[in-house]
């Protein structure tokens, strides 16, 4: 580990924790809107949302909150601002797997080894599920980030809204057209790996980070001095992006239910490649990451995470 982070924490104790502070979040926030218990609709979300999901993108979020919190010594604390958004990033995340393994999309019979959602239900419940969700999203961000200021939930949304319309939908459009073509080469996949995957997941770290800038001079231009940041998270969010997606299609090559005539990093250039080019974009994301100055264990670890996760 470098120098500059030297604070030590285990990371699957670190996730645990997190992943049952969003759970028990969803839980709450599920249970405050109008949800009426014991419909289709709310069985189907429960059923793919309480499926035995990582939380990673809710995870980062709470780590990107708290380290920059930290760094810029922020006083404020917007933990349950935080954690509501970092709901909203799992539902998204959540839908966006329902419908991606719908019969017109990638016809997946499985997710997270149960059934997926319209097996378990139908297709016409899975894609309503995957819409209501993605609208309780921003429900939850409107209703439930309750200390941010109205600026902080704007730039929120307006993260959230162009992650999924500029980078999910797109890259599954790229997805879909590509599956079964020859000559697909390492810049097409590269494109969908960071539409499809990587967008969402600098999305998260940029929410977290958004949630913990200092607004007590309250302005429009409160972003400003706080550029370079955001840039270099960005910068960071992206290569860690890209690099769980190449370890997600390492961990495809090793099991039965990867799907026929989809091309990928690994399966183009070799899984010891594919293992490699994971490791330097996980290098140069930690170098970004001391750059900022943020003494971030939690971040520092998840990026060894995402590419030594064994699921
Ligand atoms: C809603 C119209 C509409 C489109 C959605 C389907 C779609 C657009 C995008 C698909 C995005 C997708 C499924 C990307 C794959 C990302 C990925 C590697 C998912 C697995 O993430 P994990 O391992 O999942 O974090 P868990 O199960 O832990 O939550």
């Amino acid at each position: 580990m470098s120098t500059k982070i030297k604070a030590e924490i285990k990371i699957e104790d670190y996730l645990s924790a997190k992943k049952d502070q969003i759970d028990n979040h969803l839980r709450k926030l599920l249970c405050e809107s109008n949800c009426s218990e014991g419909s289709i609709l709310w069985d189907a979300i429960k059923y793919s949302l309480f499926n035995g999901g990582k939380r990673i993108r809710g995870i980062l979020c709470i780590a990107a909150y708290e380290s920059i919190k930290e760094l810029l010594n922020n006083k404020d604390d917007f933990t349950q601002d935080s954690l509501s958004t970092s709901c909203s990033l799992e539902l998204i995340h959540t839908m966006s797997l329902i419908h991606d393994d719908l019969p017109c999309m990638d016809n997946d019979d499985l997710r997270r080894g149960k059934p997926s959602c319209h097996k378990a239900f139908d297709e016409a419940i899975a894609i309503l599920a995957g819409d209501a969700m993605l609208s309780l999203a921003f429900y939850f961000i409107a209703e439930n980030t309750k200390n941010i200021s109205l600026i902080q939930k704007n730039e929120l949304i307006k993260i959230l809204s162009s992650v999924f319309s500029f980078g999910l939908v797109p890259g599954q459009i790229m997805d879909l057209f590509s599956t079964n073509k020859k000559n697909i080469n390492s810049t097409t996949i590269e494109k969908i790996s960071r539409l499809k995957t990587a967008e969402l997941i600098k999305g998260s770290i940029l929410s977290g980070v958004i949630i913990a800038l200092d607004i007590r001079n309250k302005n429009d231009i409160y972003l400003e001095p706080n550029k370079s940041i955001i840039e270099k998270l960005s910068d960071f969010g992206t290569k860690i992006g890209l690099a769980f997606q190449i370890t997600d299609d390492i961990l495809d090559t090793k099991s039965d239910s990867k799907i026929p005539g989809k091309t990928s990093y690994p399966l183009l250039h070799g899984i010891e490649n594919a293992k490699i080019y994971a490791q330097n974009l996980s290098d140069s994301a930690k170098s970004i990451l001391e750059n900022t100055g943020a003494k971030s264990p939690s971040l520092y670890k998840l990026s060894e995470y995402i590419i030594n996760r064994t699921c």
